[in-house]
Protein backbone atom coordinates (compact mmCIF):
# COMPACT_ATOMS: atom_id res chain seq x y z
CA UNK A 1 0.00 0.00 0.00
CA UNK A 2 1.05 3.51 -0.56
CA UNK A 3 1.27 4.28 3.54
CA UNK A 4 1.38 8.07 3.88
CA UNK A 5 -0.63 8.15 7.52
CA UNK A 6 -0.94 6.30 10.69
CA UNK A 7 -3.22 7.02 13.52
CA UNK A 8 -3.01 5.72 16.44
CA UNK A 9 -5.29 4.68 19.66
CA UNK A 10 -4.19 6.00 22.55
CA UNK A 11 -5.59 4.15 25.37
CA UNK A 12 -3.52 0.17 25.47
CA UNK A 13 -1.54 1.46 22.46
CA UNK A 14 0.81 4.26 22.65
CA UNK A 15 0.48 4.24 26.77
CA UNK A 16 -1.05 1.77 29.30
CA UNK A 17 -4.19 3.84 30.70
CA UNK A 18 -6.36 0.88 30.97
CA UNK A 19 -5.43 -0.30 34.54
CA UNK A 20 -6.78 3.27 35.68
CA UNK A 21 -10.23 2.79 33.80
CA UNK A 22 -10.60 -0.23 35.58
CA UNK A 23 -9.76 0.79 39.12
CA UNK A 24 -12.20 3.71 38.53
CA UNK A 25 -14.88 1.65 37.27
CA UNK A 26 -14.21 -0.69 39.81
CA UNK A 27 -14.79 1.63 42.71
CA UNK A 28 -17.94 2.56 41.09
CA UNK A 29 -18.99 -1.01 41.18
CA UNK A 30 -17.70 -1.37 44.55
CA UNK A 31 -20.00 1.45 45.60
CA UNK A 32 -23.12 0.23 43.65
CA UNK A 33 -22.78 -3.09 45.96
CA UNK A 34 -21.05 -5.38 43.10
CA UNK A 35 -17.81 -7.25 42.33
CA UNK A 36 -16.06 -5.77 38.93
CA UNK A 37 -13.54 -8.12 37.50
CA UNK A 38 -10.73 -7.33 35.08
CA UNK A 39 -11.64 -9.73 32.71
CA UNK A 40 -15.63 -7.85 32.63
CA UNK A 41 -13.37 -5.01 31.98
CA UNK A 42 -12.38 -6.39 28.94
CA UNK A 43 -15.69 -5.28 27.19
CA UNK A 44 -14.73 -1.55 28.14
CA UNK A 45 -11.70 -1.09 25.99
CA UNK A 46 -12.01 1.18 23.19
CA UNK A 47 -15.60 1.87 24.33
CA UNK A 48 -17.34 5.74 24.97
CA UNK A 49 -17.56 6.22 28.61
CA UNK A 50 -21.48 6.28 28.83
CA UNK A 51 -21.39 3.11 26.87
CA UNK A 52 -18.85 1.55 29.52
CA UNK A 53 -21.30 2.75 32.21
CA UNK A 54 -24.08 0.84 30.36
CA UNK A 55 -21.96 -2.43 30.08
CA UNK A 56 -20.73 -2.06 33.84
CA UNK A 57 -24.95 -1.31 34.77
CA UNK A 58 -25.94 -4.57 32.93
CA UNK A 59 -23.17 -6.76 34.64
CA UNK A 60 -24.55 -5.60 38.26
CA UNK A 61 -28.33 -5.83 37.38
CA UNK A 62 -28.40 -1.86 38.16
CA UNK A 63 -31.32 0.05 36.83
CA UNK A 64 -30.98 3.98 37.23
CA UNK A 65 -32.53 7.14 35.56
CA UNK A 66 -30.50 9.10 32.50
CA UNK A 67 -29.44 11.91 35.18
CA UNK A 68 -28.37 9.24 37.86
CA UNK A 69 -26.41 7.74 34.60
CA UNK A 70 -24.61 11.65 33.91
CA UNK A 71 -23.85 11.64 37.88
CA UNK A 72 -21.99 7.94 38.05
CA UNK A 73 -20.15 8.50 34.86
CA UNK A 74 -18.72 12.07 36.28
CA UNK A 75 -17.97 10.32 39.16
CA UNK A 76 -16.13 7.58 37.73
CA UNK A 77 -14.52 9.90 35.55
CA UNK A 78 -13.41 12.08 38.20
CA UNK A 79 -11.55 9.14 39.94
CA UNK A 80 -10.04 8.60 36.81
CA UNK A 81 -8.57 12.25 36.05
CA UNK A 82 -7.02 12.42 39.74
CA UNK A 83 -5.05 8.70 38.42
CA UNK A 84 -4.27 10.08 35.14
CA UNK A 85 -2.64 13.58 36.64
CA UNK A 86 0.07 11.58 38.12
CA UNK A 87 1.08 9.93 34.66
CA UNK A 88 5.04 10.34 34.20
CA UNK A 89 6.55 9.28 30.27
CA UNK A 90 7.68 5.87 32.00
CA UNK A 91 4.10 5.24 31.33
CA UNK A 92 4.55 4.70 27.60
CA UNK A 93 4.43 1.68 25.76
CA UNK A 94 7.61 0.02 24.89
CA UNK A 95 8.44 0.86 21.18
CA UNK A 96 6.43 3.76 21.01
CA UNK A 97 8.45 6.73 20.70
CA UNK A 98 10.93 4.92 18.48
CA UNK A 99 8.18 4.14 16.35
CA UNK A 100 6.82 7.66 15.70
CA UNK A 101 10.42 8.87 15.18
CA UNK A 102 10.96 6.31 12.81
CA UNK A 103 7.64 7.61 11.04
CA UNK A 104 8.79 11.27 10.83
CA UNK A 105 11.78 10.55 9.84
CA UNK A 106 10.13 8.70 7.23
CA UNK A 107 7.61 11.68 5.88
CA UNK A 108 4.42 9.52 7.47
CA UNK A 109 1.93 11.64 9.25
CA UNK A 110 1.10 10.50 12.38
CA UNK A 111 -2.30 10.86 14.43
CA UNK A 112 -4.31 9.94 17.19
CA UNK A 113 -7.87 8.20 17.26
CA UNK A 114 -9.19 8.14 20.46
CA UNK A 115 -12.44 7.88 22.17
CA UNK A 116 -11.26 9.21 25.28
CA UNK A 117 -12.42 12.74 26.17
CA UNK A 118 -8.91 12.76 28.49
CA UNK A 119 -6.54 12.65 25.35
CA UNK A 120 -5.41 16.02 25.79
CA UNK A 121 -4.61 15.48 29.05
CA UNK A 122 -2.63 11.89 28.76
CA UNK A 123 -0.58 13.61 25.91
CA UNK A 124 0.11 16.74 27.92
CA UNK A 125 1.23 14.34 31.14
CA UNK A 126 4.04 11.97 29.24
CA UNK A 127 4.88 14.73 26.94
CA UNK A 128 4.11 12.88 23.28
CA UNK A 129 1.79 15.77 22.45
CA UNK A 130 3.92 16.90 19.59
CA UNK A 131 5.04 13.80 18.28
CA UNK A 132 1.06 13.77 16.37
CA UNK A 133 0.32 15.82 13.60
CA UNK A 134 -3.54 15.72 14.28
CA UNK A 135 -5.15 15.07 17.41
CA UNK A 136 -8.70 13.17 17.48
CA UNK A 137 -10.20 12.33 20.56
CA UNK A 138 -13.92 12.15 21.90
CA UNK A 139 -14.44 15.80 22.20
CA UNK A 140 -14.09 16.54 18.61
CA UNK A 141 -16.65 13.58 17.36
CA UNK A 142 -20.29 11.96 18.07
CA UNK A 143 -20.41 8.67 17.01
CA UNK A 144 -18.46 6.02 19.26
CA UNK A 145 -15.99 3.21 18.08
CA UNK A 146 -17.29 0.47 16.17
CA UNK A 147 -18.30 4.00 13.94
CA UNK A 148 -15.15 4.64 11.92
CA UNK A 149 -16.08 8.31 12.01
CA UNK A 150 -12.79 9.17 14.54
CA UNK A 151 -10.28 7.21 12.75
CA UNK A 152 -11.90 9.09 9.07
CA UNK A 153 -11.57 12.49 11.01
CA UNK A 154 -8.24 11.67 11.47
CA UNK A 155 -7.41 10.81 7.60
CA UNK A 156 -9.50 13.64 6.34
CA UNK A 157 -7.39 16.33 8.51
CA UNK A 158 -4.37 15.03 7.79
CA UNK A 159 -5.21 15.02 4.18
CA UNK A 160 -5.21 11.77 2.81
CA UNK A 161 -7.56 9.08 2.12
CA UNK A 162 -8.69 6.19 4.07
CA UNK A 163 -6.52 3.86 1.67
CA UNK A 164 -3.43 5.75 2.33
CA UNK A 165 -3.50 5.01 6.12
CA UNK A 166 -3.07 2.38 8.76
CA UNK A 167 -4.80 2.12 12.01
CA UNK A 168 -3.00 1.03 15.00
CA UNK A 169 -5.73 -0.27 17.57
CA UNK A 170 -5.65 -2.40 20.96
CA UNK A 171 -9.82 -3.24 21.07
CA UNK A 172 -12.05 -5.05 19.11
CA UNK A 173 -14.33 -2.07 18.73
CA UNK A 174 -11.49 0.01 17.17
CA UNK A 175 -10.71 -2.42 14.64
CA UNK A 176 -14.20 -2.70 13.69
CA UNK A 177 -14.12 0.73 12.98
CA UNK A 178 -11.00 1.01 11.06
CA UNK A 179 -12.55 -1.84 8.83
CA UNK A 180 -15.68 0.06 8.43
CA UNK A 181 -13.32 2.88 7.67
CA UNK A 182 -11.45 1.21 4.53
CA UNK A 183 -8.71 1.12 6.13
CA UNK A 184 -6.02 -1.15 6.75
CA UNK A 185 -5.44 -2.22 10.32
CA UNK A 186 -3.11 -3.50 12.81
CA UNK A 187 -3.87 -4.75 16.22
CA UNK A 188 -1.71 -4.81 19.55
CA UNK A 189 -2.43 -7.03 21.36
CA UNK A 190 -3.60 -10.77 20.87
CA UNK A 191 -3.94 -12.47 17.71
CA UNK A 192 -7.17 -14.28 19.79
CA UNK A 193 -9.47 -11.18 20.67
CA UNK A 194 -7.48 -8.64 17.47
CA UNK A 195 -8.06 -12.06 14.84
CA UNK A 196 -10.14 -9.18 12.43
CA UNK A 197 -6.77 -6.96 12.09
CA UNK A 198 -4.72 -7.26 8.95
CA UNK A 199 -1.99 -7.55 11.33
CA UNK A 200 -1.87 -8.47 14.97
CA UNK A 201 1.54 -7.54 16.63
CA UNK A 202 2.14 -7.43 20.81
CA UNK A 203 3.57 -4.44 20.62
CA UNK A 204 5.13 -1.33 18.61
CA UNK A 205 8.47 -2.85 19.19
CA UNK A 206 9.30 -4.73 16.44
CA UNK A 207 7.13 -3.53 13.81
CA UNK A 208 8.72 -2.55 10.52
CA UNK A 209 7.88 0.04 7.34
CA UNK A 210 8.27 -3.05 5.05
CA UNK A 211 5.77 -5.20 6.69
CA UNK A 212 3.29 -2.34 6.93
CA UNK A 213 3.59 -1.00 3.13
CA UNK A 214 3.21 -4.76 2.26
CA UNK A 215 -0.35 -4.93 3.82
P1 LIG B 1 -12.89 8.83 28.68
P2 LIG B 1 -9.06 4.80 23.31
C1 LIG B 1 -10.94 4.81 25.21
O1 LIG B 1 -9.74 5.30 24.68
C2 LIG B 1 -10.70 3.75 26.26
O2 LIG B 1 -10.12 2.59 25.68
C3 LIG B 1 -12.01 3.37 26.92
O3 LIG B 1 -11.78 2.42 27.94
C4 LIG B 1 -12.67 4.64 27.51
O4 LIG B 1 -13.92 4.33 28.07
C5 LIG B 1 -12.84 5.67 26.39
O5 LIG B 1 -11.58 5.94 25.82
C6 LIG B 1 -13.44 6.95 26.90
O6 LIG B 1 -12.54 7.55 27.78
O7 LIG B 1 -13.80 8.38 29.76
O8 LIG B 1 -11.52 9.28 29.17
O9 LIG B 1 -13.52 9.85 27.76
O10 LIG B 1 -8.69 3.37 23.53
O11 LIG B 1 -10.08 5.01 22.21
O12 LIG B 1 -7.85 5.70 23.18
MG1 LIG C 1 -7.60 1.54 23.10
Amino acid sequence: MDLRGCIFDLDGVIVDTAKYHFMAWRRLAKELGFIFTLEDNEALKGVSRMASLEILLSKGNIHVTEKEKEELAARKNGWYVEFISGMKPDEILPGSVKFLKTLRKEGILTAIGSASKNAGTILDGIGLREMFDVIIDGNKISKAKPDPEVFLRGAQEMMLSPSQCIVFEDAQAGIEAAIAGGMKCVGVGSLELLGRADLVIPDLKKITLKQLRNL
